[in-house]
């Protein structure tokens, strides 16, 4: 079996203008997929991993929740990356900008707007996201918006396909978003440090982290008014329905989302409303959850300065700026490779 997203092969490299994308997800392996995903529904408690929120409907889903009221860490962001010296940070070198879960491409696309159109020549984009469709949306967008930008997009998971990334020019990679809150803490770190190490010195490292702020506003902007959450939550059901071919009906799962003040984190679950069976043909008998039990689906880790700071210290990286808003809601930390 092979193949985890329906789509095309590596092999079948897609061409848009001077852009590419190529999707290397085929070579994680479907039955690699089926086995991880039933491991983590088998563990006490019920798991399902956040990266298979991203299906195309996962992807529209995410980019509506950052346009929430509710949902500060977006527009507080992107505020500063609109005031971020771009220029600055990647000099007048031949440099890929690698964006590690770029999404709909929206903060790339503020960042490249304050560059002149010389400088433009210099960058080759490299887009790396789990959601074709999220990347194939960017591709024609950016060739639109930004003509004669080079881009090389990279469908492929950022924690197990490291290997696939371009390692020989300059570089800036970008996680943003407080993407890395998604990970475990220590998970996190370790991931960090990998990708350091595809570095060179001189190279930089630009990463989003979502602060520690009061309850209630966090946990508003995972429960908000108009239920976008909730839906999104809920169709990560669908897209394992899909690939383990089982028969999850999310509505029999309430939404959850609270602040962990413990672990520092926004978790999110899906709590069974009544006793369910649920069937999969790649098991011998069904999966029950009790009324009650909750599968958890993502965690968003929350960061103190030190948590930054450690980050990037335990990867041998020197923490050079730190930008923020006013109310220290949001940082973007500039990590320098020095040697
Ligand atoms: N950076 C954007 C998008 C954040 S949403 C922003 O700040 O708005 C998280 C993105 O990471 C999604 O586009 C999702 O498809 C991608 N993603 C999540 N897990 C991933 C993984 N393991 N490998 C590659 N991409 C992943
Ligand atoms: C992508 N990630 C940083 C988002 C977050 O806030 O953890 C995903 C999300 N989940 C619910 N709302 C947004």
């Amino acid at each position: 079996m092979k193949g985890y997203m329906m789509g095309y092969s590596a092999r079948d490299a897609i061409k848009c203008g001077s852009a590419t994308i190529e999707n290397h997800l085929p070579e994680t392996g479907l039955q690699k997929t089926v086995s991880d995903i039933l491991y983590d529904l088998y563990s006490s408690p019920k798991r399902i991993s956040s990266k298979y929120f991203y299906d195309a409907e996962g992807s529209r889903l995410f980019t509506e929740i950052t346009r929430l009221p509710e949902y500060y860490p977006t527009r507080t962001e992107n505020a500063i990356l609109r005031e971020l010296p771009l220029d600055k940070l990647i000099g007048s070198f031949d440099i890929d900008i690698i964006e590690l879960g770029s999404g709909d491409h929206s903060k790339i696309a503020i960042m490249l707007d304050r560059l002149l159109s010389e400088d433009l020549t210099h960058v080759r984009y490299v887009p790396v996201d789990i959601s074709q469709s999220a990347l194939e949306t960017s591709i024609m967008e950016l060739a639109g918006r930004f003509p004669g930008l080079a881009v090389q997009a990279i469908v492929a998971d950022y924690c197990h396909q490291i290997h696939l990334l371009p390692e020989k020019r300059k570089k800036l990679f970008c996680f943003l978003g407080s993407t890395i809150g998604n990970l475990n803490r220590d998970e996190a770190m370790d991931f960090v440090r990998k990708i350091t190490r595809t570095m060179n010195p001189g190279d930089g490292f630009l990463i989003g982290f979502d602060r520690i702020k009061e309850t209630a506003v966090l946990e508003k902007a995972y429960n908000d008014a108009t239920g976008v959450t909730e839906r999104f939550n809920k169709n990560i059901l669908r897209v394992v329905n899909r690939l383990i071919l089982s028969d999850f009906e999310p509505d029999d799962f309430e939404h959850k989302a609270f602040y962990n003040p413990s672990e520092r984190r926004i978790e999110m679950h899906l709590e069974a409303k009544k006793q369910l069976r649920i069937r999969c043909p790649f098991i011998e008998k069904h999966f029950e959850l009790h009324k009650g039990e909750s599968i958890h689906t993502e965690n968003s880790h929350k960061f103190e300065l030190h948590d930054i700071l450690a980050i990037g210290a335990y990867a041998g990286l020197s923490a050079d700026r730190l930008f923020s808003d006013n109310n220290a809601w949001f940082s973007l930390a500039y990590f320098l490779k020095t040697e």
